[in-house]
């Protein structure tokens, strides 16, 4: 592999100076960090809007505590927030969680630090596109985050940002042009990942040798090419129909406020919901296939045995890959398309499940007759099975037209795919920081903090999300400003207090971690390059890696998951290993 070692020889120099070492860095390390630390930043930013929004839902018509005195009056008049302002939040809470928080998070992050080094890789294929990702993921989201204090306010037309609302609200245009942005950033990303795993690997790397979470970063990435150019293009074209008077998704005859719309004529509403859908169902497997990968690794070393079915895993993800391109229209079932077309969308949904259930069973299969440590990370690990089943399962009622026409747009919705992005993601990437850090920082994070963290994490997600079921099947619509002013909601109005209560508490046992995450770096107990005992090859070199980050280019002799070998007395054979 030439391309390989001349790469090596080209990373012998480290970069000098501060700026070219830390900010304007082209090494996936500090990237990595970058984004982790940012997409952090960004996650508590949307879970702050989140915070908010909730008081509103459990207590709505009454001022919210401290904070309400500090918001402008346009905002919350005397503390009480308005409905415009409760649909900005709204709108802004899903798009920073997806676009800014769990996809930098997942990919920018623990793609960029952990995949280079688990195929032996010196860097990035491209490394200075890498950095102009960093760099453009950056101002677009500060871009979207400041629309809050720009003309016109943040965008109000939810994360779906469905015409002909988004075309008439207020806050849209900064939300389009941030979107351009950040999309054409992941865009960059993806075909830097995709080139890395296929050009970069370490001699001996066959693509059945590369660990589950690489491949899933290779589903991932594929999925993001494909995925992201549509919305882009379909984002463009609404600011277009915004700004330049253009009406490709303005129906003729569109009146707003008792007054027909200047530029209506002709446009297709519906088209903007096939454009976006056809983003955002691939788009939730390239927030939950990371994890997935990243939970895969961890029960290997934290099992001390091979991962039951590896191919099946694999296959199972790629099989996912594709068929999450034919099932997009099943979050349109209630917009009049022909039966013979939802059917087709039942169908395929049916069927994109089955892969999923096979990746799931596979990883729960890989306990049976392991020596489990219950680590912390591994902890994580654990609650990602049945919490990912929860929301896989609850998906299903949605896939179903019969059921869905009831379902839609109800807080069952709201449930399930949270179950899905943060009992899911989100707990399975929790999982892979406290796995990491050791790597990345060379110390290792606090075992007490982080079984306090898990515990009043897991419980208090379930105490948010679980009542939503309930309250859905009740018929409590979403994106609801005061679910008081209906009254079949009545009936369920106490477990928004208890989702709102659990909330809060959700908040209070992240401090632990925060805490935890920021003592360590500087304070935590030293740790070796191995301190899992794991195989794969970023856990032979050293911790924190140098530049370049392996002393000579790594020769890769197994399997990725050679736990528990017969006739060895260790209890595993790294990759890089070539006799037992
Ligand atoms: C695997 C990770 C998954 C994620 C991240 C996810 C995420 C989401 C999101 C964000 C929505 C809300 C869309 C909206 O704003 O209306 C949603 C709705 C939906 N999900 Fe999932 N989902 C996942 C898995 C599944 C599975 C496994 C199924 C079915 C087999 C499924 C079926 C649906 C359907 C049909 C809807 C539309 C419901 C409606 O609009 O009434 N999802 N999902
Ligand atoms: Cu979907």
């Amino acid at each position: 592999m030439v391309t390989h070692d001349a790469a090596h020889d080209q990373h012998a120099q480290a970069p000098s100076g501060w700026l070219r070492a830390y900010v304007f860095s082209v090494d996936h390390k500090v990237i990595g960090l970058q984004y982790l630390m940012t997409s952090m930043l960004f996650l508590l930013a949307g879970f702050g809007l989140m915070l908010l929004m909730r008081w509103q839902l459990a207590f709505p018509g009454q001022p919210i505590p401290i904070i309400g005195k500090l918001l402008s009056p346009s905002l919350a008049p005397n503390g009480v927030m308005t409905g415009e302002f409760y649909n900005a939040l709204g709108a802004m809470h899903g798009t920073i969680m997806v676009f800014l928080g769990i996809v930098p998070l997942a990919v920018g992050a623990f793609g960029n630090y952990v995949l280079p080094l688990q195929i032996g890789a010196p860097d990035m294929a491209f490394p200075r596109l890498n950095m102009m990702s960093y760099w453009l993921y950056l101002p677009g989201g500060l871009l979207m985050l400041s629309s809050f204090i720009l003309p016109g306010g943040a965008a109000q037309s939810g994360w779906t940002s469905y015409p002909p609302l988004s075309i008439i609200n207020p806050g849209q245009t900064v939300w389009l042009l941030a979107m351009v942005i950040i999309i054409t950033s992941s865009l960059l990303g993806a075909i830097n990942f995709l080139v890395t795993t296929l050009n970069m690997r370490a001699r001996g790397m066959s693509l059945w040798r590369m660990p589950v979470f690489v491949w899933a970063q290779l589903v991932t990435s594929v999925l993001l090419l494909l995925a992201f150019p549509p919305l882009e293009a379909a984002a463009v074209l609404q600011f277009m129909d915004r700004v330049a008077g253009t009406s490709f998704y303005i129906p003729s005859d569109l009146v707003v406020l008792g007054l027909r719309h200047r530029a209506s004529g002709g446009g297709q509403p519906l088209l903007w919901q096939h454009l976006f859908w056809f983003l955002a169902h691939p788009e939730v497997y390239v927030l939950v296939l990371p994890p997935m990968g990243i939970v895969a690794e961890i029960m290997a070393a934290n099992t001390r045995k091979p991962l039951h079915g590896y191919k099946t895993i694999v296959l199972g993800m790629i099989s996912v890959g594709v068929m999450s391109f034919v099932v997009w229209a099943h979050h349109m079932f209630i917009s009049g398309m022909s039966p013979i077309l939802s059917n087709f969308f039942l169908v395929t949904t049916m069927i994109i499940s089955v892969p999923s259930v096979a990746i799931l069973t596979c990883l729960i299969y890989s306990l049976r007759g392991g020596s489990i440590r219950f680590t912390t990370p591994m902890l994580f690990a654990l609650a990602f099975l049945p919490m990912f089943g929860i929301g896989g399962l609850t998906g299903l009622p949605l896939g179903l037209t019969a059921t869905d026409i009831y379902l839609h747009d109800t807080y069952y919705v709201i449930g399930h795919f949270h179950y899905v992005v943060v009992t899911g993601s989100i707990i399975g990437l929790m999982a892979g920081v406290y796995h990491w850090f050791p790597k990345w920082f060379g110390r290792k994070m606090d075992d007490r903090l982080g079984r306090i963290h898990f515990w009043g994490t897991l419980l208090s997600m379930n105490g948010v999300f679980f009542p939503m079921f309930i309250m859905g099947m009740a018929g409590v619509s979403r994106r609801l400003w005061d679910p008081t002013a209906q009254a079949h909601n009545l009936t369920t109005q106490h477990l928004n207090v208890v989702s709102t209560a659990s909330a809060y508490l959700l908040l209070l046992f992240q401090a632990p971690f925060i805490y935890n995450f920021f003592h360590s770096i500087f304070k935590g107990q030293k740790s070796e390059e191995n301190p899992w005992q794991a195989t794969t090859l970023e856990w032979a070199c050293p911790s924190p890696p140098p530049h370049g980050n392996f002393e000579k280019p790594p020769c890769v002799y197994r399997e990725p998951y050679d736990y528990s070998p017969r006739g060895c007395e260790r209890d595993y054979i790294p990759q890089n290993v070539e006799a037992a």
